[in-house]
């Protein structure tokens, strides 16, 4: 899959995608990510990206004209229209639905934003506009990056493990199990402590059940889910152990308040 980010801080992007599994896949060259630095589609000899808002006010804009001569040479690249994701706090909420739906596309285009955003005209050219989440950042590279990162990851041979992939708790809608590595037994040394305390792996994980493993994470993935986000239970695909797992869990819950 290839990607091409169109931005005032290339350096802030290569960087990011240099380091981990992404930097890895660029590597293998199972993914293609080229870094535009939107100066260098100006005319002038100062590479002006801004200018003053029509109407007045505080900030700059980013002018239209060198987006538009960007997206013109991609496009005289590829040979055939874009998919342009614009991502701006006006935009859709970005979902995990969304990575997956993207990753099966060959090529994107990311505009990164910065000031107060795009000639609100760049939008003629746009395909999506995303927003990551609410509060506010200071320009579209860290949403770039974190569109990038959900959509790349799902792309076969990004991530080593595939079935890890398929398995992982979020894309079935609930939150992850608790993970825990060597030693069995911490003992917890604190100066103000009165007592020392001995924190215990649980020992299921030890026992070599791999049954009741699997059990228990289930459990304590729809433990965690109904505490912290039971707005996630509305849309997550349970098989028949878990919505009885589930059904316990509620149970015992009502019994305490
Ligand atoms: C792109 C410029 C900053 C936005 C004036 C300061 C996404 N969830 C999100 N929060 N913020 C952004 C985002 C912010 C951006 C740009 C994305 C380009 N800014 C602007 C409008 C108000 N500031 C985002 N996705």
């Amino acid at each position: 899959m290839t990607f091409d980010i169109v931005t005032i801080f290339p350096a802030l992007i290569e960087a990011t995608l240099a380091a981990g599994i992404i930097g890895r896949a660029i590597e293998r060259g199972t993914l293609d990510v080229k870094v535009h630095d939107l100066r260098d589609f100006t005319t002038d000899r100062h590479r002006v990206v801004d200018d003053v808002p029509y109407g007045g006010g505080p900030g700059m804009v980013l002018k239209a004209d060198p987006i538009f001569r960007a997206l013109d040479a991609m496009e005289a690249v590829r040979g055939r229209p874009l998919t342009v994701i614009l991502t701006s706090p006006q935009g859709r909420r970005f979902t995990q639905a969304d990575a997956q739906r993207l990753s099966e596309v060959d090529h994107l285009v990311l505009l990164c934003g910065r000031y107060e955003g795009f000639d609100d005209r760049v939008r003629t050219r746009v395909t999506e506009e995303v927003s990551i989440g609410d509060y506010v950042l200071t320009g579209g590279e860290l949403p770039a990056l974190v569109v990038l990162d959900a959509v790349a990851r799902l792309v076969p041979g990004v991530v080593g493990d595939e079935q890890s992939v398929a398995e992982e708790s979020f894309s079935r809608g609930l939150l992850d199990f608790p993970h825990y590595t060597r030693p069995a037994e911490i003992v917890e040394r604190r100066a103000q402590a009165v007592a020392q305390r001995v924190l215990k792996v649980p020992d299921v994980l030890l026992s070599g059940n791999h049954a009741e493993i699997r059990r228990w994470r289930k459990r304590e993935a729809l433990s965690r889910t109904l505490d912290r986000r039971p707005d996630l239970l509305d849309d997550a695909v349970l098989d028949e152990e878990e919505l009885k797992l589930l059904q316990e869990l509620k149970g015992a819950r009502d019994g305490r308040d």
